[in-house]
């Protein structure tokens, strides 16, 4: 019995829904010529093939992708995933023989992918059948209803690719580097990202401002045996990536260590890394009822921030701006913060902006399954206690650097889940345009309003006479 209780709560990580898929638009009421006026600009734009049929059969190299400014063509950063019949990514860099069903065709559940501050205006009907063009992708934002195009087409007429690379992954060092940001993974718990900076050009000054991701679980069972597990209790394999100019996809399968130092099942999972946002899908795995057994429990769930981070403002929305600063002390004002989050829509910010101290803005986010919503609870941890003469070293960490200010998660309700799985994805994005508390409200709009997608083929046009 011990042992399922001491695998009971893996945080692994397997395939989660796709987030960032474009959303169907209907309205088209834009003329043809019209200006881009779409402001929005890290949105990335998601496109599985069965919705461009003008593509479907076409040699994926033959694919070329391009935009419109003041009647100059220009070739947009693109790249195409393929996934094969069960639906995964193929990951073709690191290994050259990995392939599609179709053999580089692409098809209907193959992805294109492009960042919407790429896309320009709106051709004339002239251009569309002057220019080679197979369809038209229009991207409308629903809060300022800003609108922006591009175009898809191919090699025949459009040899020109970007040299443009947007993010890309060094496999000896286990890192990324975006362009407005920079992210590792933990030597010691690599499943557990680390070492964020912001660049200069997402706003920061591209200092690491976190070292770890932290997950910290606690639990008595019948008030006699503690089972303590934290991030270094997992384990973490690569077992593929794709590195191209628009998003990198790094296929991990993890694992947590359970008695004897016997892993257990290990889940694969996909994160994703763009232009200035990421996502990283988990599952937790619970093999037991555990309510049956448990008579205690905790569980954080953080990141680690280092002392380069001083100065930075934490809100959410109950706690507001200027409240919460990081500088190692909890203030009395720290100490009487509204820790409330709200489930359905779990947020908080970090910024270097509101004080001057230059560190740059990040947005975190959680998402989660429609179960644990219903189930769980959930508040805001944040300690900010470096100083403090009383206070502990952790005991996973201490030994690796000074601790200075951890924060995020407090879950509550997990004795409360049935044995299965169930997925929480986190979404994080630098905020390269923050200057004044409100701002993130655009950033939250990147899943909460997203982007209307309409494409149209416009081959026909150009047979036209
Ligand atoms: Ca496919
Ligand atoms: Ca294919
Ligand atoms: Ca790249
Ligand atoms: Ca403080």
């Amino acid at each position: 019995m011990n042992r399922k209780i001491v695998c009971l709560l893996c945080l692994l990580l397997a395939p989660g829904p796709s987030l960032s898929l474009a959303q169907s638009l209907k309205d088209d009421t834009v003329p043809r010529g019209a200006q881009k006026m779409l402001q929005r600009t890290i949105d990335p734009i998601v496109i599985r093939g069965d919705r461009v049929p003008a593509l479907l059969g076409t040699p994926i190299e033959k694919i070329r992708v391009v935009g419109f400014r003041n009647d100059e063509i220009y070739p947009v950063p693109f790249q195409i995933d393929e996934r094969d019949t069960k639906g995964s990514y193929i990951f073709r860099t690191g290994n050259s023989q990995a392939k599609d069903a179709d053999n580089g065709l692409f098809d209907d559940n193959d992805e294109l992918v492009f960042m919407c501050k790429d896309m320009g205006d709106r051709t004339r009907e002239d251009q569309t059948k002057a220019s080679g063009l197979l369809a038209e992708v229009m991207a409308n934002d629903p809060v300022d209803k800003g609108t922006g195009w591009c175009y898809v087409t191919t090699t025949d007429r459009h040899p020109d690719l970007s040299d443009a690379d947007y993010v890309s992954y060094d496999p000896q060092k286990d890192t990324i580097t975006a362009i407005n940001y920079h992210l590792g993974f933990s030597k010691r718990a690599p499943n557990s990202y680390a070492d964020t900076a912001v660049t200069p050009a997402g706003g920061g000054n591209g200092i690491r401002v976190n070292d770890r991701v932290i997950i910290r679980l606690d639990a008595a069972v019948f008030g006699v045996l503690h089972i303590r597990r934290s991030e270094e209790d997992f384990r973490s394999v690569r077992k593929g990536y794709i590195d191209g100019p628009v998003r990198v996809i790094k296929r991990v399968g993890n694992s947590v260590r359970q008695v004897f130092g016997i892993y257990g099942p290990e889940i694969e999972v996909d994160y994703t890394f763009y232009y200035s946002n990421w996502v990283m899908p988990s599952v937790i795995d619970i093999p037991v009822d555990v309510g049956k057994y448990l008579s205690e429990f905790d569980f954080r769930g953080g990141t680690h921030w280092t002392e380069a981070s001083k100065g930075m403002v934490f809100y959410t929305k109950y706690i507001a701006p200027g409240v919460a600063i990081i500088d190692g002390h909890m203030s009395e004002a720290e100490k009487k913060m509204d820790l409330r989050l709200d489930i359905g829509h779990i947020w908080h910010c970090y910024t270097g902006a509101l004080q001057g101290t230059g560190q740059g803005s990040i947005l975190f986010r959680i998402l989660m399954d429609e179960f644990l919503r219903k189930t769980l609870s959930v508040k805001t941890y944040y300690n900010d206690r470096c100083n403090d003469p009383d206070f502990e070293d952790d005991p996973i960490t201490k030994n690796e650097y000074k601790r200075y200010f951890e924060g995020s998660y407090v879950w509550m309700g997990m004795e409360k889940l049935p044995k299965g799985r169930y997925n929480i994805t986190s979404w994080s994005t630098i905020m390269p345009d923050y200057g004044k508390p409100g701002d993130e409200k655009r950033y939250l709009d990147i899943l909460d309003k997203p982007l209307g997608i309409k494409i149209e083929d416009v081959s026909e046009r150009r047979k036209l006479p």
